[in-house]
């Protein structure tokens, strides 16, 4: 397979795509977004969990502004649209997926890293959407996803102002759940994704796509959802082997946190 601006790889169960467009700091094109959606798919065929992380020094400038800078409007809404369906397979796919972020994660790349499940920072990561910047707005899902986790009033401060944030608050804002040493993103990341592959894939389909959904819904309805959720697991052949596993002393308790 002839990849040009992602790597692949699979370790184990864990699937890793690689942004590797070092020399535009892994800005995204149209056959780029045609390669990642690509190889989300591979990864759904072959994996039970997936981490996306970039290759040089920053993880991702965004959007390919001088590709851009030639469409048309129309041809703009249609790569935002392009931008939501593959990110969409991502957040509300098979697979739990999880980021390793570093250096620029700004515009269009915060907007990827905000479809993936779990994200984990180095501690050079920075955080910016500089769409009001360049006279430009979010296209790739940033005014859904990343506003839902850093909530509305920050990520209007960071478009009126271009305020960049370092991993640390962006660890106190939700954009990230983990901060870890520089260069040490990539191996936690890969770590959690190994864990969360030895879940119940049935479980795994729930957290993933019930999650976002019952967010978007009333508490009433939502509540409603989840019950029957919640049966349709534990009824599951899977669930009784791993729920008698537990009762007859042959699965793991839950381990006290070895972490702050
Ligand atoms: C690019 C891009 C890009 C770099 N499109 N070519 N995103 C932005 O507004 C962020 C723009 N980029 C930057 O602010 C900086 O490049 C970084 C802080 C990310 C990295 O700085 P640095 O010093 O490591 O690299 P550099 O020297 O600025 O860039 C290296 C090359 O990459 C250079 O090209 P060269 O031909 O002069 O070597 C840059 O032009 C090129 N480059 N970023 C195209 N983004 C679906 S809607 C989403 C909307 C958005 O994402 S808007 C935000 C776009």
């Amino acid at each position: 397979m002839d990849l040009k601006y992602l790597t692949y790889e699979l370790r184990g169960d864990v699937a890793l795509l690689g942004l590797n467009r070092p020399e535009k700091r892994n800005a995204i094109s149209d056959a780029f977004v045609e390669e990642l959606a690509m190889l989300v798919r591979k990864a759904e065929d072959e994996a039970k969990a997936a981490v996306i992380h970039g290759h040089g020094s920053h993880f991702c400038a965004g959007l390919d502004l001088a590709e851009h800078v030639k469409k048309t409007p129309f041809e703009g809404v249609h790569g935002s649209r392009r931008w939501h369906e593959v990110f969409g397979w991502i957040q509300k796919g098979k697979l739990p997926w999880f980021a390793a972020l570093h250096g620029a994660v700004v515009g269009g790349g915060l907007e990827l890293a905000s479809a993936v499940h779990v994200r984990v920072a180095d501690q050079s990561a920075f955080f910016a959407l500089p769409e009001g910047q360049r006279g430009i707005f979010v296209g790739g899902g940033a005014s859904v996803r990343s506003a839902r986790l850093m909530g509305l009033a920050r990520m209007t401060d960071m478009m009126l102002t271009g305020r960049s944030v370092d991993a640390d608050t962006a660890e106190r804002w939700n954009i990230v759940q983990y901060v870890v040493d520089e260069g040490a993103a990539l191996d936690k990341a890969v770590e959690l994704a190994g864990r969360a592959a030895t879940n119940a894939e049935i479980s795994n389909y729930a957290v993933i796509n019930a999650l976002p959904r019952i967010q978007d819904m009333s508490s009433d309805d939502g509540l409603f959802v989840e019950s029957f959720i919640a049966s349709f697991t534990a009824t599951s052949p899977e669930a009784e082997e791993r729920l008698n596993a537990f009762l007859n002393k042959k699965a793991g308790k839950v381990a006290r946190p070895t972490e702050g």
